[in-house]
């Protein structure tokens, strides 16, 4: 079997999705995600005019052995754009190699380990009321995990709890640029435990209750958050810090027997590693897209495993319902799996990206068709053209960028 095309598909069917196909000789083909939110195109040429050429003739089955060369052969290892693009090829590869042995892609992986895949959801709002309400309004439908974001009074809605994710504005000289949003720790800071002390009172102790920092503080402030949050008895509090320098998690772990998760924002192993070896986390956000395909993020839970850190696939929407799927067969087979972000997707993005996997009342099943499980609809996305769009920037009350 030989490597005989492969096409790069940037579509927007509300989001904008990086999607590789990679086809053989005989037919079978198979597909995967490269989607950087913000930088979608980036990942497309560097698939297009560097990975493409390199991969055709090749044997689609030497899954590792590719992964090597994208990897080592670049010359300038990892990086986002770098490590999404391996991914996206990783992902089709695996498909192709579970399609040929006719099984779904965890069998692969070492088959099932557990029956099915808890998931967390997302609660936000402008007041901590709010937040409650859509608390409780998830744990209705079955959800036994929650993430709770409120934003700052006196300040306009920060991501994660508005409208502001992903929007882009238009500058005077015509030029879209990310929106800019304000941000003030001294704020923030007190508030956060009030919610919390809401929500675990209207949810009483049977919910998992999360809250996202988004990389806000410094080591000492989360120290102070996680040791504030104790009595609410929190799941996890994720990025607290912007963890390009692992050992600012060493500050917060002296201080706070809050449960730790990071990750999402790393794309190699060696991200992780020291966090993961010293035990600084207790959850790896790594994922699919942005860690190496299936292959990197099984090298990082693998590792993580022996050091008594679990998984927690990130996954947003600009995470794309095929690598949705592929963290789902991961999450199904390792034994160290600690939960799975879902957020879902719209319905124009389930006609685009084809799904055999399923969600219901909180949890999530791979599905059992041979390969990852998700097709891409190719006529449908090209009627999606890409529309430029960007995360929002954060400054302070001064209009000073952060010092993280
Ligand atoms: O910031 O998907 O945990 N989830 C998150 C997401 C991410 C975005 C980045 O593209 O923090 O909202
Ligand atoms: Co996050």
């Amino acid at each position: 079997m030989k490597i005989k095309e492969i096409k790069v598909i940037v579509c927007s069917p509300g989001r904008n999705f990086t999607t590789v196909k990679v086809i053989t000789d005989e037919g079978v083909y198979g597909i995967g995600d490269g989607t950087v939110n913000g930088r979608e195109l980036s990942v497309a040429s560097y698939l297009e005019d560097h990975v493409a050429p390199a991969l055709i003739g090749m044997d689609p089955l030497r899954t590792e052995d590719i992964w090597q060369y994208l990897y080592k052969g670049a010359y300038w290892r990892r990086g986002p754009i770098t490590m999404a693009a391996i991914s996206a090829i990783d992902m089709a590869l695996w498909d192709i190699k579970a399609k040929v042995a006719g099984l779904p892609l965890y069998q692969l992986l070492g088959g099932r380990s557990r029956d099915k895949v808890m998931v967390y959801r997302h609660a936000s709002g402008l007041e901590i009321s709010e937040v409650v309400e859509g608390v409780l309004a998830i744990k209705e439908t079955g959800v036994e995990a929650i993430r709770a974001q409120v934003a700052i009074p006196g300040l306009p809605p920060i991501y994660g709890t508005g409208d502001s994710t992903d929007t882009a504005a238009l500058k005077g000289r015509g030029a879209i640029v990310p929106h800019e949003e304000v941000w003030a720790t001294h704020k923030y800071l007190p508030l956060v435990p009030k919610l919390f002390e809401k929500v675990r009172d209207a949810v009483g102790c049977d919910v998992h209750l999360l809250h996202d920092v988004h990389h806000r503080l410094t080591p000492i402030e989360a120290a102070r958050l996680g040791k504030d949050l104790e009595p609410y008895r929190l799941f996890w509090l994720e990025d607290a810090i912007p963890a390009e320098l692992q050992e600012g998690f060493r500050i917060i772990r002296q201080h706070t027997t809050q449960p730790l998760a990071v990750g999402e924002v790393f794309n190699s192993i060696y991200d992780t590693h020291t966090l993961i070896t010293e035990q600084l986390i207790d959850y790896a956000r790594v994922t699919s897209t942005h860690a190496g395909g299936v292959t990197g993020i099984k090298k990082i839970f693998d590792l993580a495993a022996i050091y008594h850190v679990k998984s927690a696939c990130h996954g947003p929407q600009d995470v794309s319902p095929i690598a949705m799927g592929c963290n789902i067969h991961v999450d199904v087979a390792i034994p160290n799996f600690g939960i799975q972000e879902f957020a879902s997707y719209t319905e124009q993005m389930f006609d685009v990206f084809k799904c055999a996997w399923s969600y219901d009342r909180g949890y999530l099943q791979p599905g059992e068709v041979p390969g990852h499980g998700v097709d891409f609809d190719e006529s449908l996305a090209a009627k999606y053209p890409y529309k430029q769009a960007y995360l929002p920037i954060a400054r302070l009350e001064d209009g000073a960028m952060t010092s993280w």
